[in-house]
């Protein structure tokens, strides 16, 4: 099986009931990029990658795809076996792991329909057809997001991310407690998510003054080197969520103990290949995570969702997708819904949705 044609499709995804706001951005449409990778025989897989804006993470959607078009050409012919397929990858390019995850994701795609079986298999095999998925809010004022939190709460929703940053901490840590007074008891989980906005002395702050709040604090502080200054200081759980931009620094971070879980998403890591990687280190040091992608729309979805249905359930922190905060589907039969705060998984062969690629238009390049 290998690669005979790779087309790259650029498409607008406007937020609804937008923009969403977080420390590190605005955005009010997202720019998705769209593959399609054609087999020798004919088979046809899809991929995506959607960076949530240029300043959340080192990617943007351009870069995406001039990336793309700097591995196209010698990625005609290649071999589609995943593994194969992300070194031949990194023989044409070093990192732009972003990038490389939407070839990675359609050659998933592809390999599950050629075989007949989904992508959940292909990645060691599913443990649920119904996966948790979380409500992450918008940096918003405290009453806002207590009233928010309640909304999420009653429509099934197992766990919360709360949007801090980027304002006087004293409202950031207002608003913690306001939605704790309407969650708490409940048994929704709590995370915390500066999106690397706090200074460490910020962080620090919000972990004393709510040392009775058992949330996790995601990604709170710029870099890797702020979270080895607070971990000894902090009273509360440590997720990394943007510093880990590969498979290096989650050795590293797991293995050092600098963390206790992690907010993943599937296409900074480099795509599916990578991200059971990740899942089994994981596993081994029984660290819970998460299963996302920044923004997206089915086909991203679909992905997180199949590797998110392989993760050991204990582990699994949820699937979030950008579904709530964008219209209408790509695959109108299977597309990927939330409901009840929970995910159900496609079951059919690949990633188990199948695009309308009409509403793509042309391809913005074809080899
Ligand atoms: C909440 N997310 C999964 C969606 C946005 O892209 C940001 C991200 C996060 O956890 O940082
Ligand atoms: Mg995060």
């Amino acid at each position: 099986m290998n690669i005979k044609e790779i087309h790259i499709y650029a498409h607008d995804l406007p937020v609804r009931n937008g923009p969403y706001v977080m420390a590190s951005g605005t955005v009010h449409e997202l720019d998705t990029t769209l593959v399609k990778l054609v087999a020798d025989d004919g088979t046809v897989g899809w991929g995506e990658t959607c960076p949530v804006g240029p300043t959340y993470a080192e990617a943007h959607a351009d870069g995406a795809r001039a990336a793309l078009k700097v591995m196209a050409k010698g990625l005609i012919g290649a071999e589609l076996w995943p593994l194969a397929l992300q070194r031949k990858m990194n023989n044409l390019l070093n990192g732009h792991n972003y990038s490389k995850a939407a070839i990675d994701i359609a050659a998933h795609d592809l390999v599950g329909k050629c075989l007949g079986i989904n992508v959940a298999d292909l990645l060691g095999g599913a443990m649920t057809d119904l996966l948790p998925s979380y409500y992450a809010t918008n940096v918003g004022a405290p009453d806002d997001i207590a009233r928010l939190a309640g909304e999420k709460l009653a429509e099934g929703y197992p766990r919360l991310q709360v949007k801090i940053g980027g304002r006087p901490v004293e409202i950031d840590i207002e608003t913690i407690r306001k939605v704790w007074e309407v969650i708490g008891g409940s048994g929704m989980r709590l995370a915390v998510d500066g999106n690397r906005s706090l200074t460490t002395r910020d962080a620090l702050r919000v972990s004393r003054e709510c040392p009775d709040i058992p949330f996790i604090m995601e990604q709170p502080c710029n870099t890797y080197q702020d979270l080895e200054k607070i971990r000894p200081q902090i009273v509360h759980g440590i997720y990394m969520d943007e510093n880990s931009i590969d498979l290096n620094t989650v050795v590293s971070a797991a293995g050092t103990g600098l963390v206790d879980g992690f907010g993943m998403k599937v296409t900074r890591i480099g795509g599916l290949q990578n991200m059971r990687a990740f899942r089994d280190i994981c596993e081994a040091r029984s660290l819970p995570h998460t299963c996302d992608d920044s923004w997206g729309g089915d086909i991203i979805a679909a992905a997180c969702t199949q590797i998110g249905s392989t993760v050991r359930p204990d582990l699994c922190e949820g699937v979030w997708l950008a579904a709530p905060y964008i219209e209408g589907n790509y695959d109108p039969e299977h597309g990927i819904r939330i409901e009840g705060g929970h995910i159900r998984r496609p079951t059919g062969p690949g990633l188990g949705v199948v695009p309308d690629e009409s509403a793509f238009g042309a391809p913005v390049a074809s080899f």
